[in-house]
């Protein structure tokens, strides 16, 4: 079934680190050899061994009109014959910037990079130049890119300055990063007492990153207080939620305004492109007219602002889309929980907008340790037999999946009919 791709893997790592430009492709926290994909059409994902796919990660959210989408591909051919980067301003940025713009009240400027990474690297940045301090709160389970600041784990004991979670990330950088607890103030007012330097807090407000898990709206609206009374900015990753969770992200689910927004995946519509944006006297601060750095080569290119630009402006004319998605995807995860209540097989389930998050848990997660109580061999069991199956779900327990336009009612049936089955030979091991 895998013959191609198992040795395809073999001859990728003699030349790529783990055989992936990304660890979590890799497979390593389900187990089996990552397939290779020959190419992606609609819902479907196809491997070079001609294994075809349900997919549900559409790489990793940015793809909500599915694989291949004909309007995006014809935005990008067009783009790309008047040439494909120019390092030089062009109205495409302009267009992209003012649909984005025009959706938040939170953004009244905003700037485009190449990855979520950058976006979050820069928004710190920002955040530390404006208020001129150094030191940064996030939350255990949030993962915001890989830039060092925020490569942090709890520290020992009850201090709540971070230590580096990775080799090559400076102590004396993450001593200025401090870690709280998600869904608990309580945390986050220690972290104040602990520092009077804090320049941001930064936060998924649907967590998407430790499985799905949202964050509770008196949380969020407290966080917000907590930052005001300090004079600390507040910024909301919405590099997977923005677009998923609704058209305007979680600010569209939730009545808190961030100081700082950060934005990826479905803004590029395929192609590489992050954003940053927030009030204008926060982002007048940035170079060229104001004095805080920030740069990059093909940052808001021609082509990957036409995918974006193509993808934002289909979302605006239908956001009855997002009832629709949503609506598929309580029909998936409800479909999953019955088969695994059916097998004595406990799963925690849910949803908001067209992402969807399931946990084989027993009791609700709210926060990284509980996600961290899951069953995680039961995940890889389902997540193999499920692939076996033609179903492609992410790879890793700590992830989200997500709803496509083209992830129709028939796919999500077949999709529930399988997993009954694999839920039985999980429960008959
Ligand atoms: P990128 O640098 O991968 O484009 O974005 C980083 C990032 C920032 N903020 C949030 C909330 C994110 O979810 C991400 C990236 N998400 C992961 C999926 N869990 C990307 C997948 C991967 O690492 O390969």
């Amino acid at each position: 079934m895998f013959e191609k791709s198992i040795k395809a893997y073999e001859i990728a790592k003699e030349y790529i680190p783990g055989g992936v430009d990304s660890p979590v492709r890799a497979f390593k926290s389900v187990g089996g050899t990552p397939v290779f994909i020959e190419k992606g059409e609609g819902a479907y994902l196809y491997d070079i061994d001609g294994n075809r796919y349900i997919d549900y990660v559409q790489s990793w959210g940015p793809l909500i009109f599915g694989h291949a989408d004909g309007d995006t591909l014809e935005a990008v051919f067009e783009t790309a014959k008047k040439g494909l980067s120019f390092g030089a301003p062009t109205q495409l940025e302009t267009e992209l910037a003012k649909e984005i713009v025009e959706l938040f009240d939170s953004i009244d400027k905003i700037r485009f990079v190449n990855s979520g990474t950058e976006a979050v690297m820069s928004a710190i940045r920002l955040a530390r130049g404006y208020t001129n301090r150094d030191d940064i709160i996030k939350f255990e389970g949030c993962y915001h890119g890989h830039s060092d600041s925020l490569l942090v784990q709890a520290g020992s004991g009850a201090v709540t300055f971070g230590n580096p979670s990775s080799p090559g990330v400076p102590k004396d950088l993450t001593k200025h990063t401090l870690l709280a607890k998600y869904n608990d103030i309580e945390s986050v007012k220690k972290c104040f007492e602990d520092s009077n330097n804090v320049a941001c807090v930064i936060i998924e407000p649907i967590a998407g990153n430790m499985g799905l898990v949202p964050a509770d709206e008196k949380f969020l609206a407290e966080l917000r207080e907590l930052c005001d009374k300090n004079g600390a900015l507040l910024i909301f990753d919405e590099v997977m939620s923005g677009f998923r969770a609704s058209l305007k992200g979680a600010q569209g689910l939730v009545d808190i305004k961030p100081d700082i927004v950060t934005l990826g995946k479905v803004i590029g519509g395929g192609m590489p492109v992050g954003a940053f944006g927030g009030k204008k006297e926060i982002m007048d601060m940035l170079s060229p007219d104001g004095p805080i750095y920030q740069a990059g080569t093909l940052s808001g290119n021609p082509v990957a602002m036409a995918a974006g630009l193509v993808t934002i402006k289909k979302l605006k004319k239908n956001p009855e889309i997002y009832i629709e998605l949503e609506k598929r995807a309580k029909k998936l995860v409800n479909g999953l929980k019955e088969a695994a209540d059916e097998n004595n097989i406990p799963l925690q389930i849910d949803v908001r907008g067209s992402m969807f998050g399931f946990f084989f848990n027993e009791k609700e997660v709210k926060n990284f340790d509980d996600a961290l109580n899951s069953d995680t061999k039961k995940f890889a069991k389902f997540h193999q037999e499920m692939l076996k199956r033609g179903v492609y779900f992410a790879c890793s327990q700590f992830e989200t999946g997500f709803i496509s336009t083209p992830i129709i009612d028939e796919l999500i049936e077949e999709t529930i009919e399988k997993a009954k089955e694999v839920f039985e030979v999980i429960a008959n091991r």
